[in-house]
């Protein structure tokens, strides 16, 4: 049904769907799943050094023969070790996220990767395009982890006016609902992480599933906003604790070391209560554990159904 969409002929795959490159879960077990399934499978470098990043990129080429991706967090301290580790592995596309990546989008280009940087702003938007980026990933706030200030539905229409690339909704997506309304703000894909969080595939400890499973609407929070880091989390003990030192006027060196080492505390440890649940504010509308093929094809298969729906009664 995509067979004419612009992202999947760019990229050569079968559904425009993205999962999001996701720090500490988006290992090589999720992204070969997503890209096997038809999507576009992404590694989460995070923080990740580079001899762990070229496992799991190695890893992740034995498991599909498909089109994958890396996601590049641009604060890590190895994002130049990690940039080169890329490039040596002629990894087929490359996201960025929590920055600018201007600097190492030329490089990209030569080896004939794909780069296709994560924004939260017009202006950064139309900043990558005139460096020749492929597609942009317009990531509206309600995504987990780091985020911008500017929702889904204001901010894909705007970049979606502003540059010629094909652009990829992101933030509040987890359903067909949620893709169709990206077609029609003028997306030509989407890239979801909190459903690709509650797969079978993903290696998240099950206490982090489960506190996922159990969000409400009202259940993230934002912190960091004080230190121009925001980043959107699960509500537990961590956060009330941060929140309780950022009114308290802590300084920003006090708050990361709060923050330190927390994602991997809640991901692998399981300690969702001290560590930090990184997840969108559609974790309160799953339900389910599923695996990433039914994900998909459920997806999918209802995009197909509503649209033709849609059409019959407003024809
Ligand atoms: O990068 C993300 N989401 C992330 S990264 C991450 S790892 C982390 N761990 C601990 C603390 C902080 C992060 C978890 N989630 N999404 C893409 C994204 N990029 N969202 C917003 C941005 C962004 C924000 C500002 C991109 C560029 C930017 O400004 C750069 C500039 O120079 O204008």
């Amino acid at each position: 049904m995509f067979e004419n969409n612009r992202l999947c002929k760019l990229l050569n795959i079968k559904y425009p769907i993205f999962q999001g490159g996701m720090a500490w879960i988006g290992t090589a077990e999720l992204a070969s799943a997503v890209s096997n399934a038809g999507g576009l499978g992404i590694i989460g470098a995070g923080h990740m050094p580079p001899d762990l990043l070229r496992i799991e990129i190695q890893k992740t080429k034995k498991w599909t023969q498909k089109p994958f991706g890396v996601n590049i967090m641009l604060m890590s301290p190895f994002v130049k070790e990690v940039m080169q580790v890329v490039l040596d592995e002629k990894v087929p596309v490359i996201t960025t996220g929590a920055g600018n990546p201007g600097e190492y989008i030329p490089a990209l280009k030569e080896i004939g990767s794909k780069v296709i940087p994560v924004v939260a702003s017009v202006a950064l938007a139309k900043r990558l395009v005139r460096t020749g980026v492929d597609a942009v990933v317009a990531e509206g706030l309600e995504s987990g982890g780091h985020i911008g200030e500017i929702t889904t539905m204001s901010l894909v229409p705007q970049i979606v006016d502003a540059v010629d690339v094909p652009v990829i909704a992101a933030g509040g997506i987890g359903d067909a609902r949620g893709m169709i309304a990206a077609f029609a703000l003028g997306a030509v894909g989407v890239q979801m992480g909190t459903r690709f969080v509650l797969s079978t595939e993903c290696i998240a400890h099950e206490n982090y599933k489960k506190m996922v499973l159990k969000a409400r609407d009202r259940s993230t929070v934002v912190t960091g906003r004080s230190t121009g880091h925001p980043v959107r989390v699960l509500s537990n003990r961590l956060t009330r604790k941060f929140q309780e030192l950022e009114k308290g006027g802590a300084s920003v060196a006090e708050l990361e070391e709060l923050g330190a080492g927390k994602l991997n505390l809640a991901t692998h440890k399981g300690d969702v209560e001290n560590g930090s649940v990184m997840i969108g504010q559609i974790s309160g509308m799953l339900t389910e554990i599923k695996p990433v093929k039914q994900i998909l094809e459920d997806i999918v298969s209802q995009v197909d159904a509503t649209v033709n729906h849609v059409k019959i009664n407003y024809k």
